[in-house]
């Protein structure tokens, strides 16, 4: 019953085929094109929704489905009471007939999916990639021309820790996004490190199962810091460069919003000409990539487990978007597939960036907040074979067995093969598939002929080539070969690139690695454990070696074999140049007598330079709530703040002569300093805010609350000024190369 000819379905010049959604009715319905879902039910929108801080969400209400005046069952039957059971009589037994009863406990029992067996803790946001048209010499790819605009979608998440572990913990993070192009969906799946554990695929269920908690006791959680996870990779020596990044203040990254991301395999482009090209892909952070301090981490672990999560969202509600760039390395397609002796198949490989510069190609910018954390950031679903015209995969054999894996996982995860039915999957380029049925299948396909070739429906649909935007996979010639289980010789070398790691960094944050390393080992119990990585530092750097040995109580071994020369790297260590402060959170604690004209005036300053001012008083409410200026809220107390909350700390001081002061009735007469300067909790997070770095000023009369804490006036990142106004500048300042390092002894002792 064919009912038009092929040639008529054809793309018009738009590029739009007739009868696809968005386009005139066709005289044949597209045999796979699903219904339109059903429209909301009768009086199922609802109030506005609002966030958690009060800001309008903007959902549209045909979204939102508890919106409506009246509850209802799951088929639209409106219900008088959902808090009493059906029973016989008011003491009686409950009666199985109470169908909505039975409904809302089923559904409650089936609320959960299987979380991801990595990367089960993530937060995620939408946004637009804008492209900047300066790639098209080396890729095709629509989405990355000229101001070309492509909605996305990206989740960040920590890899070992179960869904509800802390988000400070140290790991890798995961950086992965989603980009809706008009050419189908293409995922870049990655991490904050750029390097990799192991060099094939087939060894994934091996590092996670010696990450992962101990399997008897389930312990412990989202942690490196125990037997296994160092059994395994003492034993497995290609995990050693991505161990010594764990180890760095990379794993502990101050937000997702300061973290760079790579898409560390090597990618294969395709011009518009058929030229080919080889790619590593990086997300270079607008905010520049800076790091918590292990302390600061493992305090916020238990303050605010969801530091990141709200920080991402919190970021994005107040205007604050994350932005980054995304850049490209590029090296010749050649046969060997190496660049400067660098193998580019080998994911446990970098290639410097002074020997190939990151070209900038396109801004990513966050700027909305999901819904729904369920629908949007637990079911969305990434692949790193989701892929576009002119980006095609290499034969990285770790990247090989991920083509199979992301989707296999989704299958159990998900519920079945339909998961890119659900919203937060579905491509924004029309689809025209022959997948049917099957498990979650929400489409109500027409038509009788998912199947090609067939007469019933036209012919359709038609293949199109990469003339009509067809994705062709690149032929590469492929050697003569042996079928062997091997890795290539060249994957054998596990110690020139951790080395070229260390020797890059700076006495700081070398410091930061040799305390990480003698942590980590310390929690192990197997003295032959330690004893093994201490030969694996060895081989890496004596002077690492030796100081960890130390701090474990151990002799330091020699190195196995004469260490590499290396050139160091420049790039890779995070403590260089200054970053803007967008974002940045900066206490404001005003005692009893705290000056409340200085405070207010600081407050907005902090606003008019991009930050979050956070003002902290001994009790909650509103300071100067009887005064003729307005009230300033108190958004944390001196009971719910913690040093770790904020970037900097500022003291206001005490009113001049004659001008307001908060409590200033409560206060002792004629003491004259704040209140602030002997209250314990205040003097605990000054004392904490000087041990990692951060700056602190103050305005009249602080110097006592520093004297308190034990801060020597003139250290370095301290601010004093008479008045206010004589300290937010110098104090952004400082932000500006996100810590104070001189405080670090390794920099202090690099200065000597
Ligand atoms: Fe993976 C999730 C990143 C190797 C198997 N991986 C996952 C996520 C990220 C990465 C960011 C979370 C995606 C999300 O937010 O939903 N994985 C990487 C990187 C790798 C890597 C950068 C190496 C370069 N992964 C890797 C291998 C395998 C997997 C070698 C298996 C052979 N990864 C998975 C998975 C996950 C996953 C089991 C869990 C949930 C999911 O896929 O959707 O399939």
């Amino acid at each position: 019953m064919a009912k038009s000819e092929p040639a008529s379905r054809k793309p018009d010049p738009a590029g739009v085929i007739p009868g696809s959604p968005g386009s005139e009715p066709a005289p044949l319905d597209e045999p796979t094109r699903p219904h339109e879902p059903l429209p909301p039910k009768p009086d199922q929108s609802g109030p506005d929704t609002v966030s958690p801080t009060g800001q309008p969400t903007g959902a549209d209400q045909a979204t939102v489905a508890q919106g409506g005046a009246y509850l209802t069952t799951a088929q639209g039957l409106r219900l008088p009471d959902t808090d009493h059971s059906l029973k016989a009589g008011p003491r009686g037994p409950v009666l199985l007939q109470d169908h909505h009863l039975r409904e809302k406990i089923t559904h409650f029992d089936h609320e959960r999916i299987p979380e991801r067996v990595v990367h089960a803790r993530g937060a995620a946001a939408h946004g637009v990639f804008v492209g900047y048209g300066n790639a098209a010499n080396v890729t095709k790819a629509a989405f990355l021309d000229k101001d070309v605009e492509t909605p996305v979608f990206v989740r960040f998440s920590t890899v070992l820790g179960s869904r509800g572990s802390a988000d400070t913990v140290r790991d890798t993070r995961g950086f992965a996004t989603k980009f809706y192009t008009t050419e189908g969906v293409f995922d870049l799946v990655g991490n904050n490190i750029p390097v990799f554990f192991i060099q094939d695929a087939i060894k994934f269920p091996d590092i996670i199962h010696a990450g992962k908690p101990h399997p008897d006791r389930e312990i412990p959680q989202a942690q490196s810091a125990h037997d296994t996870f160092w059994d395994f990779v003492s034993l497995h020596t290609e995990a050693t460069h991505h161990t010594i990044w764990n180890m760095s203040d990379r794993a502990i990254p101050r937000s997702f919003r300061t973290m760079e991301g790579f898409g560390i395999h090597t990618f294969r482009l395709v011009a518009a000409d058929g030229g080919t090209t080889l790619v590593k892909f990086h997300w270079k952070p607008k905010a520049g990539v800076h790091s918590l301090v292990w302390e600061e981490a493992q305090l916020i672990s238990g303050m605010d487990p969801d530091f990141h999560r709200r920080d991402l969202a919190d970021a994005i509600e107040a205007g604050a978007f994350p932005q980054w760039e995304l850049g490209i390395q590029t090296f010749p397609d050649t046969a060997d597939q190496t660049f400067e002796g660098i193998d580019l198949l080998d994911p446990t490989k970098i290639v410097p960036e002074e020997l190939a510069p990151v070209r900038p190609i396109g801004l990513l910018t966050l700027n909305a907040n999901p819904s729904n954390y369920f629908a949007e950031t637990e079911q969305v679903a990434f692949h790193p074979g989701h892929l576009v015209p002119g980006i095609d995969v290499t034969d990285d054999p770790l990247l090989a067995g991920r083509l199979f894996s992301y989707l296999d996982t989704q299958i159990s995860r998900l519920g079945g093969p339909n998961f890119a039915q659900i919203p937060i999957n579905r491509p924004h380029a029309p689809v025209n598939d022959m997948l049917r049925d099957g498990l979650h299948q929400d489409a109500v396909h027409s038509g009788v002929a998912p199947y090609r070739p067939n007469s019933l429906d036209g012919g359709c649909p038609f293949t199109a080539g990469a003339d009509l935007g067809g994705y062709v996979e690149v032929p590469v010639p492929l050697p003569a070969a042996t079928k062997v289980r091997e890795a290539p010789a060249s994957f054998a070398d596990h110690t020139s690139q951790p080395r070229l790691f260390w020797l890059s960094l700076t006495p700081i944050e070398r410091e930061h690695v040799t305390a990480a390393y003698t942590f980590e080992l310390g929690k192990c119990h197997e003295p032959a454990i330690k004893e093994r990585n201490l030969r694996v530092l060895a081989d890496i750097d004596p002077v690492l070696c030796a100081r960890v040995a130390e701090g474990l109580g151990l002799p330091a071994p020699a190195p196995s074999e004469p260490l590499p020369s290396v050139q160091p790297s420049p790039a890779l260590s995070q403590i260089r140049g200054t970053w803007p402060v967008d974002g940045r959170v900066i206490g404001i604690v005003a005692g009893l007598t705290a000056d409340l004209d200085g405070v207010r005036a600081v407050r907005q300053a902090v606003f008019d330079a991009g930050m979050v001012p956070l003002v902290i008083a001994p009790t909650g409410g509103e300071l100067g709530a009887d005064g003729d200026a307005a009230p300033i809220p108190v958004q944390r107390t001196f009971t719910t703040a913690r040093s770790v909350e904020f970037d900097a700390i500022l003291l206001a001081g005490t009113p001049a002569p004659g001008k307001d002061a908060y409590g200033a009735r409560d206060a002792k007469a004629g003491n004259g300093t704040p209140a602030s300067a002997t209250d314990p909790r205040i003097v605990l997070m000054l004392a904490e805010a000087y041990r990692h770095a951060k700056p602190i000023g103050g305005w009249a009369g602080s110097e006592d609350c520093l004297t308190a804490a034990g801060i020597p006036t003139d250290s370095p990142g301290v601010i004093l000024a008479e008045e206010a106004g004589g300290v937010l500048a110098d104090v952004v300042e400082l932000l500006g190369a996100h810590r104070v390092w001189e405080r670090f002894p390794a920099a202090a002792a690099d200065a000597g």
